[in-house]
């Protein structure tokens, strides 16, 4: 079996799983000062405030999928000007992956849209990941639900981390999914777990949901056994021909506030300022830096829709005084 750059056993005991709905109300009721102070603060215990780690996706399988959620470009129920393929192969997975590479990024996160991997296509997954790991970078894979032996065979080929969202809180949940429940997405996550894989799982702002349920989303979050290692903080990109796309804008320190909290619920967990960052200022992502997002998407698309030019990026890094930060700083997994 190929090693994991990341365990989940190395860190202390040192986080709550056990918050209360109201702890997490006050949190985003806080004067947005005493809020950002108090994530600041947290984080800096655990990480180097001016290092952000730096991950590239690509979409290996793209558009067609049978599930239904809202947001989604990819979902066969929405009519977008997304264009269905079949499985990418390994040989176009090694090249972007490599570019990805000389780029600055030290995770590569293969996404695919399907409701769960066909056994059928294991093996060609497995050959991806042990593949783009011998790049040296660590890998990450996002292909739905998945049973107790495909995460087994997933983690046998050495993946580093494995990207489930549960998307918002339990209550709102089937208001944006009605294929699969927001349990499939519990046990999917337990099954990963169970696989040693690394945990990467958070969800989107910006559906229609309320306050109160973006506290849910990231209570659900911070009182499962373990904190995902990685948890990403995604704000909508609304796509024409989604039940979404016409959606109200998210007011920005709203969003901050999100990631602020996400950070304080679980302070060793790399947060992810992950889709959405085309559309916000400077000014926008350097307060989520403030309020403890330590990992974005590197690189000029996401799955299906754009993201920062490279150019843009590394102007912003430079403002900001943003290092990369390196892998063994990321072994730092969240317990
Ligand atoms: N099909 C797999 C699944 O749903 O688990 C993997 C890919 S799916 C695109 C991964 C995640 O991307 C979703 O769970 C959602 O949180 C996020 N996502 C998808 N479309 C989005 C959008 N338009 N805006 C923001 N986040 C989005
Ligand atoms: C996650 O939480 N965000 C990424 C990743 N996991 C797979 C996906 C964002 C997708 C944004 C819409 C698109 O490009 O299709
Ligand atoms: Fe399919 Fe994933 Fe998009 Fe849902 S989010 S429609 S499961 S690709």
């Amino acid at each position: 079996m190929m090693t994991r750059s990341t365990t989940q056993t190395e860190n202390a005991n040192t986080s709550r799983h056990n918050w209360g709905r109201e702890e997490v109300t006050h949190l985003f009721d806080m004067p947005f000062s005493d809020l950002i102070f108090q994530a600041q603060t947290i984080h800096r215990q655990f990480f180097d405030a001016n290092q952000v780690q730096m991950s590239t996706l690509l979409s290996i399988k793209t558009g067609g999928c049978e599930e239904d959620c809202k947001y989604c470009s990819q979902s066969a129920h929405n009519k977008t000007d997304v264009e269905a393929s079949k499985l990418m192969g390994t040989d176009i997975v090694l090249t972007e992956a490599q570019q990805a590479k000389d780029r600055g990024a030290t995770r590569y996160c293969m996404g695919a849209a399907w409701r769960e991997p066909k056994d059928r296509d294991m093996d060609a997954l497995c050959d991806m990941v042990s593949s783009v790991k011998a790049l040296g970078m660590e890998t990450c894979m996002t292909l739905g639900m998945l049973t107790d032996a495909q995460a087994q065979k997933l983690g046998g080929a050495g993946l580093d981390y494995y990207n489930h969202n549960i998307d918002t809180s339990p209550e709102f949940y089937g208001e944006i999914i009605t294929t699969r429940t927001f349990q499939d997405r519990l046990d999917t996550l337990e099954r990963v777990r169970n696989a040693g894989i690394n945990v990467c799982c958070g969800g989107i702002v910006g559906l229609g949901e309320k306050v109160d349920d973006r506290a849910g989303m990231l209570l659900t979050l911070a009182n499962l056994p373990h904190h995902p290692e990685s948890v990403p903080i995604n704000l909508l990109v609304r796509v024409a021909g989604t039940p979404l796309g016409d959606s109200a804008t998210v007011d920005g320190l709203d969003f901050v506030r999100t990631i602020a909290v996400a950070r304080i619920l679980m302070p060793q967990s790399m947060v992810r300022l992950s889709a959405g960052r085309q559309q916000m200022s400077d000014e926008l992502q350097a307060l989520c830096f403030l309020a403890g997002a330590n990992s974005i998407f590197l690189g000029e698309r996401l799955l299906t829709t754009d993201n920062p030019d490279r150019d843009d990026d590394a102007k912003l890094f430079e403002k900001l005084g943003i290092q990369p930060m390196p892998v063994d700083i990321e072994a730092q997994a969240a317990e």
